[in-house]
Protein backbone atom coordinates (compact mmCIF):
# COMPACT_ATOMS: atom_id res chain seq x y z
CA UNK A 1 0.00 0.00 0.00
CA UNK A 2 1.21 3.45 -0.62
CA UNK A 3 1.90 6.30 1.82
CA UNK A 4 1.44 10.03 1.66
CA UNK A 5 3.66 10.55 -1.26
CA UNK A 6 3.66 8.39 -4.64
CA UNK A 7 3.90 9.26 -8.13
CA UNK A 8 7.10 11.00 -7.42
CA UNK A 9 9.04 11.49 -10.86
CA UNK A 10 12.26 12.08 -11.08
CA UNK A 11 15.84 12.17 -13.06
CA UNK A 12 19.43 12.42 -11.20
CA UNK A 13 21.76 14.51 -12.98
CA UNK A 14 25.50 15.10 -11.89
CA UNK A 15 27.49 18.27 -12.95
CA UNK A 16 30.82 18.21 -12.04
CA UNK A 17 30.20 14.87 -9.68
CA UNK A 18 27.67 17.07 -7.78
CA UNK A 19 24.30 15.36 -8.09
CA UNK A 20 21.05 16.83 -8.58
CA UNK A 21 17.22 14.98 -8.20
CA UNK A 22 14.93 16.83 -10.39
CA UNK A 23 11.29 16.40 -9.34
CA UNK A 24 9.25 17.03 -11.76
CA UNK A 25 6.26 14.83 -11.34
CA UNK A 26 4.44 14.25 -8.13
CA UNK A 27 5.50 17.26 -5.93
CA UNK A 28 3.25 18.49 -3.25
CA UNK A 29 0.72 21.59 -4.65
CA UNK A 30 2.03 25.14 -3.74
CA UNK A 31 -0.36 27.08 -5.02
CA UNK A 32 1.21 30.27 -7.51
CA UNK A 33 2.48 32.85 -5.64
CA UNK A 34 6.24 33.68 -6.23
CA UNK A 35 8.78 31.21 -5.97
CA UNK A 36 9.97 32.29 -2.61
CA UNK A 37 6.90 32.14 -1.44
CA UNK A 38 6.01 28.71 -2.42
CA UNK A 39 9.52 27.65 -1.14
CA UNK A 40 8.64 28.91 2.08
CA UNK A 41 5.41 27.09 1.82
CA UNK A 42 7.73 24.23 0.91
CA UNK A 43 9.53 24.35 3.82
CA UNK A 44 6.72 24.65 6.38
CA UNK A 45 3.82 22.71 5.28
CA UNK A 46 5.73 19.88 3.06
CA UNK A 47 8.91 19.60 4.50
CA UNK A 48 8.62 15.76 4.97
CA UNK A 49 8.41 15.86 1.27
CA UNK A 50 12.14 17.20 0.91
CA UNK A 51 13.28 14.73 4.00
CA UNK A 52 11.79 11.64 1.31
CA UNK A 53 13.48 12.71 -1.80
CA UNK A 54 16.73 13.16 -0.27
CA UNK A 55 17.40 11.27 2.77
CA UNK A 56 18.89 7.79 2.75
CA UNK A 57 18.07 4.94 1.47
CA UNK A 58 16.66 7.01 -1.37
CA UNK A 59 18.66 10.23 -1.19
CA UNK A 60 22.37 10.80 0.65
CA UNK A 61 23.91 13.62 1.76
CA UNK A 62 25.72 15.24 -0.73
CA UNK A 63 22.24 15.53 -3.54
CA UNK A 64 20.92 18.72 -4.25
CA UNK A 65 16.98 18.16 -4.46
CA UNK A 66 15.34 20.37 -7.39
CA UNK A 67 11.60 21.01 -7.49
CA UNK A 68 10.08 21.56 -11.28
CA UNK A 69 7.32 24.27 -10.27
CA UNK A 70 5.58 26.17 -12.97
CA UNK A 71 6.87 29.70 -13.42
CA UNK A 72 4.71 32.87 -12.58
CA UNK A 73 5.98 34.20 -15.51
CA UNK A 74 5.44 32.28 -18.35
CA UNK A 75 8.24 33.07 -20.38
CA UNK A 76 10.22 31.84 -18.14
CA UNK A 77 11.04 27.99 -19.31
CA UNK A 78 10.31 26.44 -15.53
CA UNK A 79 10.40 27.56 -11.99
CA UNK A 80 12.82 25.59 -9.92
CA UNK A 81 13.03 25.19 -5.86
CA UNK A 82 16.66 23.69 -4.47
CA UNK A 83 16.55 21.70 -1.26
CA UNK A 84 19.29 19.34 0.41
CA UNK A 85 19.39 17.43 3.46
CA UNK A 86 19.36 20.42 5.96
CA UNK A 87 16.55 22.56 4.40
CA UNK A 88 16.54 24.77 1.04
CA UNK A 89 19.01 26.95 -1.06
CA UNK A 90 18.04 30.33 -2.79
CA UNK A 91 19.75 29.55 -6.13
CA UNK A 92 22.29 26.79 -6.96
CA UNK A 93 24.52 26.79 -9.74
CA UNK A 94 25.44 23.01 -10.35
CA UNK A 95 21.60 22.38 -10.02
CA UNK A 96 21.06 24.97 -12.02
CA UNK A 97 23.35 23.46 -15.03
CA UNK A 98 21.80 19.77 -14.51
CA UNK A 99 17.94 20.91 -14.62
CA UNK A 100 18.70 22.54 -18.03
CA UNK A 101 20.29 19.41 -19.04
CA UNK A 102 17.40 16.88 -17.79
CA UNK A 103 14.67 19.40 -19.36
CA UNK A 104 16.69 18.77 -22.85
CA UNK A 105 16.71 14.98 -21.70
CA UNK A 106 13.00 15.06 -20.93
CA UNK A 107 12.03 16.85 -24.47
CA UNK A 108 10.90 19.97 -22.63
CA UNK A 109 13.61 22.56 -23.94
CA UNK A 110 15.50 22.82 -26.86
CA UNK A 111 18.92 24.50 -27.14
CA UNK A 112 19.53 27.65 -26.78
CA UNK A 113 18.41 30.95 -24.60
CA UNK A 114 16.14 29.78 -21.60
CA UNK A 115 14.85 31.50 -18.37
CA UNK A 116 13.83 29.89 -15.17
CA UNK A 117 12.39 31.42 -11.69
CA UNK A 118 13.93 30.54 -7.94
CA UNK A 119 13.59 31.88 -5.05
CA UNK A 120 16.30 34.81 -5.06
CA UNK A 121 15.15 35.80 -8.58
CA UNK A 122 15.25 35.04 -12.89
CA UNK A 123 18.59 33.55 -14.41
CA UNK A 124 18.99 32.72 -17.80
CA UNK A 125 20.00 29.73 -19.32
CA UNK A 126 22.26 28.78 -22.16
CA UNK A 127 22.16 25.00 -23.37
CA UNK A 128 25.29 25.43 -25.90
CA UNK A 129 24.83 21.34 -25.96
CA UNK A 130 23.03 18.69 -24.41
CA UNK A 131 25.61 18.64 -22.16
CA UNK A 132 27.07 21.67 -21.72
CA UNK A 133 25.06 25.02 -20.03
CA UNK A 134 26.44 28.61 -19.07
CA UNK A 135 24.22 30.30 -16.98
CA UNK A 136 23.40 33.83 -15.89
CA UNK A 137 23.43 34.19 -12.28
CA UNK A 138 21.71 36.56 -9.69
CA UNK A 139 23.66 39.49 -9.41
CA UNK A 140 26.74 38.92 -6.83
CA UNK A 141 28.36 40.98 -4.72
CA UNK A 142 31.27 41.20 -1.91
CA UNK A 143 29.39 42.27 1.81
CA UNK A 144 32.82 42.27 3.99
CA UNK A 145 36.57 42.23 3.06
CA UNK A 146 39.36 40.48 4.77
CA UNK A 147 37.38 39.56 7.62
CA UNK A 148 39.67 38.03 10.84
CA UNK A 149 38.12 35.37 12.39
CA UNK A 150 39.86 33.07 15.60
CA UNK A 151 39.24 29.96 15.02
CA UNK A 152 39.42 27.21 17.67
CA UNK A 153 42.67 24.98 17.15
CA UNK A 154 43.62 26.35 14.31
CA UNK A 155 44.21 30.15 15.32
CA UNK A 156 43.41 33.79 13.02
CA UNK A 157 41.65 32.74 9.26
CA UNK A 158 41.28 35.85 7.05
CA UNK A 159 38.18 35.53 4.36
CA UNK A 160 35.46 37.43 2.84
CA UNK A 161 31.86 37.21 3.20
CA UNK A 162 30.52 37.40 -0.21
CA UNK A 163 26.32 36.64 -1.85
CA UNK A 164 26.57 34.80 -5.06
CA UNK A 165 22.83 32.86 -4.72
CA UNK A 166 24.12 32.02 -1.14
CA UNK A 167 26.53 33.55 1.28
CA UNK A 168 29.73 32.28 1.71
CA UNK A 169 32.88 32.56 4.16
CA UNK A 170 35.93 32.64 1.37
CA UNK A 171 39.08 31.60 2.73
CA UNK A 172 41.64 32.37 -0.26
CA UNK A 173 44.60 30.96 1.10
CA UNK A 174 43.42 28.07 2.74
CA UNK A 175 45.46 26.64 5.69
CA UNK A 176 44.62 22.73 4.63
CA UNK A 177 45.99 22.05 1.25
CA UNK A 178 42.73 21.63 -1.04
CA UNK A 179 43.54 18.06 -2.35
CA UNK A 180 41.20 14.66 -2.37
CA UNK A 181 43.48 13.49 0.55
CA UNK A 182 42.57 15.81 2.85
CA UNK A 183 39.22 15.86 2.36
CA UNK A 184 38.48 15.38 6.14
CA UNK A 185 40.60 17.80 7.56
CA UNK A 186 38.71 20.61 4.94
CA UNK A 187 35.46 19.68 6.32
CA UNK A 188 36.78 19.66 9.76
CA UNK A 189 38.17 22.60 9.69
CA UNK A 190 35.28 24.51 7.24
CA UNK A 191 32.71 23.12 10.29
CA UNK A 192 34.97 25.34 12.77
CA UNK A 193 34.72 27.98 10.89
CA UNK A 194 30.82 27.54 10.85
CA UNK A 195 31.20 27.72 14.27
CA UNK A 196 33.10 30.56 15.14
CA UNK A 197 31.30 32.97 12.53
CA UNK A 198 27.71 32.24 14.37
CA UNK A 199 29.86 32.05 17.75
CA UNK A 200 31.42 36.19 16.50
CA UNK A 201 27.60 36.97 15.16
CA UNK A 202 28.70 36.86 11.34
CA UNK A 203 26.49 36.68 8.66
CA UNK A 204 25.55 38.32 5.38
CA UNK A 205 23.48 40.97 4.53
CA UNK A 206 20.64 41.59 6.62
CA UNK A 207 21.78 38.84 8.94
CA UNK A 208 20.89 35.78 6.91
CA UNK A 209 23.33 32.71 8.22
CA UNK A 210 27.09 32.27 5.92
CA UNK A 211 25.93 28.43 5.34
CA UNK A 212 28.37 28.09 2.71
CA UNK A 213 32.38 27.80 3.40
CA UNK A 214 34.71 27.80 0.50
CA UNK A 215 38.27 26.92 1.07
CA UNK A 216 40.94 27.99 -1.76
CA UNK A 217 44.22 27.16 -3.07
CA UNK A 218 46.36 26.82 -6.07
CA UNK A 219 45.78 24.10 -8.38
CA UNK A 220 48.46 21.92 -10.47
CA UNK A 221 47.45 22.84 -13.16
CA UNK A 222 48.44 25.96 -15.24
CA UNK A 223 45.17 26.80 -17.00
CA UNK A 224 43.19 26.89 -14.20
CA UNK A 225 42.63 29.96 -11.77
CA UNK A 226 42.08 28.01 -8.23
CA UNK A 227 40.77 24.88 -6.73
CA UNK A 228 38.09 25.21 -4.13
CA UNK A 229 36.57 22.81 -1.38
CA UNK A 230 33.07 24.00 -0.44
CA UNK A 231 31.57 22.71 2.58
CA UNK A 232 27.19 22.68 2.19
CA UNK A 233 24.63 23.84 4.83
CA UNK A 234 24.65 19.46 5.23
CA UNK A 235 27.92 18.96 6.21
CA UNK A 236 28.57 17.75 2.68
CA UNK A 237 31.23 18.98 0.30
CA UNK A 238 30.19 20.09 -3.08
CA UNK A 239 31.80 17.57 -5.87
CA UNK A 240 31.38 20.51 -8.67
CA UNK A 241 33.37 23.56 -8.15
CA UNK A 242 29.93 25.48 -6.89
CA UNK A 243 28.40 27.78 -9.27
CA UNK A 244 27.00 30.27 -6.84
CA UNK A 245 30.44 29.65 -4.84
CA UNK A 246 32.39 30.90 -8.35
CA UNK A 247 29.75 33.78 -8.51
CA UNK A 248 30.91 34.85 -5.05
CA UNK A 249 34.63 34.43 -5.50
CA UNK A 250 34.30 36.23 -8.88
CA UNK A 251 32.19 39.23 -7.22
CA UNK A 252 35.36 39.31 -4.10
CA UNK A 253 37.53 39.61 -7.57
CA UNK A 254 35.77 42.02 -9.38
CA UNK A 255 36.00 44.33 -6.17
CA UNK A 256 39.45 43.88 -5.67
CA UNK A 257 40.22 44.94 -9.46
CA UNK A 258 41.61 41.23 -9.92
CA UNK A 259 39.34 40.39 -12.97
CA UNK A 260 37.74 42.47 -15.63
CA UNK A 261 34.46 42.18 -17.30
CA UNK A 262 34.55 39.41 -19.77
CA UNK A 263 37.81 37.96 -18.11
CA UNK A 264 37.31 34.19 -17.60
CA UNK A 265 38.29 32.66 -14.67
CA UNK A 266 38.85 28.61 -14.35
CA UNK A 267 37.30 27.63 -11.20
CA UNK A 268 37.98 23.98 -9.98
CA UNK A 269 36.67 21.91 -7.50
CA UNK A 270 38.62 19.69 -4.98
CA UNK A 271 37.97 16.59 -7.25
CA UNK A 272 39.50 18.16 -10.39
CA UNK A 273 36.04 19.27 -12.22
CA UNK A 274 35.87 22.50 -13.75
CA UNK A 275 33.90 25.88 -14.46
CA UNK A 276 34.59 28.76 -16.67
CA UNK A 277 33.48 31.83 -14.88
CA UNK A 278 33.42 35.52 -16.07
CA UNK A 279 30.95 38.39 -15.14
CA UNK A 280 29.10 41.96 -16.70
CA UNK A 281 28.67 44.91 -15.15
CA UNK A 282 24.63 45.37 -15.40
CA UNK A 283 22.37 49.07 -15.80
CA UNK A 284 22.19 49.25 -11.91
CA UNK A 285 26.39 48.25 -11.50
CA UNK A 286 26.00 45.08 -10.40
CA UNK A 287 28.24 42.19 -10.94
CA UNK A 288 26.60 39.95 -12.77
CA UNK A 289 28.73 36.44 -12.86
CA UNK A 290 28.18 33.59 -16.40
CA UNK A 291 29.18 30.23 -15.10
CA UNK A 292 29.67 27.33 -17.41
CA UNK A 293 30.13 23.54 -16.61
CA UNK A 294 28.64 20.25 -18.05
CA UNK A 295 25.79 17.72 -16.63
CA UNK A 296 25.25 14.26 -17.58
CA UNK A 297 22.41 12.41 -17.14
CA UNK A 298 22.69 9.51 -14.19
CA UNK A 299 19.17 7.58 -13.62
CA UNK A 300 15.48 8.27 -13.70
CA UNK A 301 12.31 6.74 -12.07
CA UNK A 302 9.79 7.24 -9.41
CA UNK A 303 9.97 7.06 -5.66
CA UNK A 304 8.39 4.96 -3.51
CA UNK A 305 6.70 5.23 -0.24
CA UNK A 306 5.17 2.20 1.55
CA UNK A 307 2.72 2.95 4.64
CA UNK A 308 4.11 0.59 6.76
CA UNK A 309 8.06 1.65 6.28
CA UNK A 310 9.74 2.16 9.37
CA UNK A 311 11.81 4.97 7.61
CA UNK A 312 8.92 6.30 5.32
CA UNK A 313 10.72 9.76 5.07
CA UNK A 314 14.10 8.48 5.48
CA UNK A 315 17.01 8.41 7.89
CA UNK A 316 16.57 11.35 9.74
CA UNK A 317 20.15 13.76 9.46
CA UNK A 318 21.85 13.14 12.49
CA UNK A 319 21.10 9.84 13.08
CA UNK A 320 23.91 7.84 11.52
O1 LIG B 1 26.69 24.90 -7.42
O2 LIG B 1 25.81 26.65 -6.41
C1 LIG B 1 26.16 25.47 -6.42
C2 LIG B 1 25.95 24.66 -5.20
C3 LIG B 1 25.50 25.08 -3.99
C4 LIG B 1 25.48 23.96 -3.15
C5 LIG B 1 25.92 22.88 -3.88
N1 LIG B 1 26.21 23.33 -5.14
Amino acid sequence: MDGEFHGIKFVDSHTGGEPTRFIWEGGPELGSAGLNERMIRLRDEFDRFRQFVINEPRGWEAVVGALLCEPVDHTCAAGVIFFNNTGYLGMCGHGTIGVAVTLFHLGRIGLGSHRFETPVGEVQVNLLGPHEVAFTNVPSYRWKARVKLEVEGVGMIIGDIAWGGNWFFIVNQSPVSVEPRNLESLSVLSGKIRQSLVQNGLTGKGGNEIDHIELLSPSPSPEVNSRGFVYCPGGAYDRSPCGTGTSAKIACLAADGKLSPGQIWVQESVIGSRFEGCYRINEEGAIVPEITGKAFICSEGCLIQQASDFFEIGIPLGVK
